[in-house]
């Protein structure tokens, strides 16, 4: 498979639009740099990026929502505030990326606000579904690789990494927490299996990217990719896009 071929050139005419998802330490920015190089090695202009973050302002918003000054408002101020980031993510540059054709990875993206500010955030569903209408609109994401593993898995491979650098806001969150949001992602995994694939994020690195692998050729080379109506003032040009380049 190459961009050269009809099915996959017809297939990126929109862009494609990938998001990883799963619980803290599940591997997502493992993946997703390996990932990209694959496919940035096949050829494909490709855009890794991430949330909260992605554009400049988001990225501001990532910090004041990361160091947990956010918090003692409650889940639903939490929940607009990814959604403002997410707003200037897709407008600066997801949205401009997936016009020229690209290839677009984003490491965790609406479903994160579902579990984390929805489910455990115990929100009205309505307020995160109305949210995520208004933000996200027609940019639904073509592929969610949903990367699971049990919590505390996951939360020692957070920690190893972080090693004696401080726990950000919801990596403090206790076990039942992190539990909630792995059963979260495989309920909505569940209820969307055309978007979503569940991942054994348990095995190697190596290993988890053959798994991602196999899906996401199978995506790109099936031509069954829904179309995607552009969404109206998002025609920014992006100089900055080119293959293989990082968001940030
Ligand atoms: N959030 C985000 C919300 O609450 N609502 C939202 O709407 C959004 C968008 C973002 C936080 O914001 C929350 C969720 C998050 O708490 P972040 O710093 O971006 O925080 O962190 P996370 O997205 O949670 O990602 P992590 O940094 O915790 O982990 P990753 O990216 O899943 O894992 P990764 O690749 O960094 O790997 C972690 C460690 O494990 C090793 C790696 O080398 C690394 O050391 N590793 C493996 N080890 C063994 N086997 C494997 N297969 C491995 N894969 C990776």
């Amino acid at each position: 498979m190459t961009p050269t071929d009809q099915t996959v050139r017809e297939a990126l005419r929109h862009g494609f639009f990938i998001t990883l998802e799963g619980g803290e330490g599940a591997g997502k920015s493992t993946q997703a740099r390996i990932l990209s190089n694959r496919l940035v090695g096949l050829g494909y202009d490709t855009l890794t990026t991430r949330e909260p973050g992605g554009s400049p302002g988001a990225e501001r918003l990532r910090d004041v929502l990361l160091s947990g000054a956010v918090a003692p408002l409650g889940p639903a101020a939490e929940a607009i505030l990814f959604s403002a980031a997410r707003i200037d993510h897709l407008d600066k540059t997801i949205r401009p990326a997936l016009a020229q054709g690209c290839v677009v990875i984003c490491d965790r993206f609406a479903d994160s606000t579902r579990a984390y500010q929805g489910a455990l955030g115990n929100l009205d569903p309505r307020l995160i579904g109305a949210l995520e209408t208004v933000t996200v609109g027609p940019t639904k994401p073509d592929l969610t690789l949903m990367l699971d593993l049990p919590a505390e898995v996951g939360l020692d491979r957070a920690n190893s990494r972080r090693m004696s650098g401080p726990v950000d806001r919801f990596e403090a969150e206790n076990l039942s927490f992190h539990r909630g949001l792995r059963q979260t992602f495989l309920e909505i995994a569940a209820a969307e299996p055309h978007r979503c694939k569940v991942i054994d994020a348990m095995q190697s690195p190596e290993d988890v990217s053959e798994q991602i692998w196999r899906v996401v050729e199978g995506r790109l080379t099936s031509g069954t990719k829904p179309g995607r109506i552009p969404a109206v003032g998002n025609v920014i040009s992006l100089p900055t896009v080119r293959r293989g380049v990082e968001a940030l």
